[in-house]
């Protein structure tokens, strides 16, 4: 990539970029919520969309100069609506949210009041932080209950269910960062509706699954759906939470929504701004737009069907090396690899991994107590199969991270091993 402007402007700044760049062409990257947006979602983000402010909803804005982004705004919503075939009349679809976190915090101050119950899965479950854990504001401003998984490290319905009903609480939220297998969204929309709680599903990590048809789609048996653009998505860094324009809850039972009041998707808009954002990121709406075109494409199914294939093939070749998995497998884009069954830990396994080019993250594994020294590595293949790798290099690679962890072989052989790799599946940047 060449970047003119920036070379002359500022030497420090240009250097890192394009070592930065390097670094992603050179690296093996299995961490499992990252991926490689198309050349033309990179040209969108750095146009001059990003100079105008824009707060507001499109023919309601706070500012002149909007008409542009008004219709860029509805494209965006539409498309949204239409990838994931849901009827306008049913669903509206708020295009503005900065990321998965400010968006989740947007659908609880839209819905509860502070104090009052949320319950999702647990951080050491494979849940994510702002499903209720403590250090995040999910878990400072409301009181929270959590699920967790069973012994075999599948989620435990019943006692989801028994939970749900002990506690009482307003949202029950579906989705998880690190859990390798289908979520059951209809089991749990059952739950919410009789603990008399709204269902958020958090499909961050697997919207392109659903959007391929892959994964069973939680909008049956949800009131709002939240998921990132930027994960199995491959769009910008960003957030779209859908929400149902006919349905609230109040005290407990769903009520019918009478002329001029309030919906769910109503209480959403406002909670995302003026809520908790500002003027909305224009040049990245746009950008989500345009992923949303591709992610429409028939093409897209098939990324996601190899992105599934690339995983199981990893998990079963790294099985076959002596590595545990949580659940024993995956059914997704990921999987839990728990480093005790080769003498290591979390920390330790990532380290190694980024020493000879591979990066893959650690994460708690189920009864692991610390987050940040846990016991077990998440595995992606979102990214490596965006740059064209298949079931041949998945066994590779498995072959290189066992020569790293297992049998410590010398990181200058490996990395050029991987450096191989890269150069016969390359970026195009
Ligand atoms: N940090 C993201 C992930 O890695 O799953 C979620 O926010």
């Amino acid at each position: 990539m060449k970047f003119r402007y920036l070379e002359k402007e500022d030497k420090k700044i240009g250097d890192l970029v394009k070592r930065e760049i390097e670094r992603q062409k050179e690296t093996i990257n299995l961490i499992a919520s990252e991926n490689y947006v198309s050349s033309a979602v990179l040209e969108v983000l750095g146009s001059p969309l990003t100079n105008k402010y824009s707060e507001g909803y499109p023919g309601a804005r706070y500012y002149p100069g909007n008409k542009i982004y008004d219709e860029i705004e509805k494209i965006a919503q539409e498309r949204a609506l239409k990838l994931f075939k849901l009827s306008a009349e049913e669903w509206g679809v708020n295009v503005q949210g900065y990321s998965g976190s400010p968006a989740n915090l947007a659908v609880y101050l839209a819905l509860i009041n502070l104090g009052e119950i949320i319950m999702g899965m647990a951080l050491n479950a494979g849940g994510h932080l702002t499903h209720g854990h403590k250090v995040s504001a999910s878990g400072k401003f409301f009181k929270v209950a959590q699920y967790g998984v069973g012994e075999d490290g599948f989620i435990d319905y019943k006692e989801l269910e028994k939970k749900a009903l002990e506690n009482k609480p307003k949202i029950i939220i579906s989705g998880a960062t690190a859990y390798a297998r289908e979520i059951d969204f209809e089991k749990i929309g059952k739950i919410a509706k009789k603990a008399g709680a709204y269902h958020l599903a958090d499909i961050s990590h697997i919207a392109g699954l659903v959007v391929a048809g892959l994964h069973k789609s939680p909008f049956p048996y949800a009131d709002i759906v939240m998921t990132t653009t930027h994960k199995t998505l491959r769009g910008p860094r960003g957030a779209v939470i859908f929400a149902r324009r006919k349905k609230i809850i109040e005290n407990n039972e769903i009520q019918k929504i009478k002329k001029k009041e309030e919906t769910i998707f109503d209480r959403i808009n406002k909670a995302v701004f003026p809520g908790v954002q500002g003027g909305p990121h224009n040049n990245v709406t746009a950008a989500k737009a345009l992923a949303f075109l591709e992610a429409g494409k028939p093409s897209f199914r098939v990324y996601q069907k190899q992105i599934i294939k690339n995983a199981k093939v990893l998990a079963e070749e790294l099985k076959k090396k002596g590595f545990s998995l949580v659940t024993g497998g995956t059914d997704n884009h990921l999987m839990l690899v728990d480093m005790r069954s080769v003498g290591l830990d979390g920390m330790g396994a990532e380290r190694m991994l980024e020493e000879i080019g591979i990066t893959a993250n650690r994460n708690a594994v189920p009864g692991d107590e610390k987050p940040f020294r846990p016991s077990g590595v998440r595995m992606g293949t979102p990214a490596v199969t965006t740059r064209g790798m298949k079931e041949k290099e998945m066994k590779e690679i498995a072959e290189i991270i066992y020569g790293c962890l297992v049998k410590k072989e010398s990181a200058v052989g490996l990395k050029k091993e991987v450096l191989k790799l890269c150069k016969k599946f390359p970026l195009m940047y």
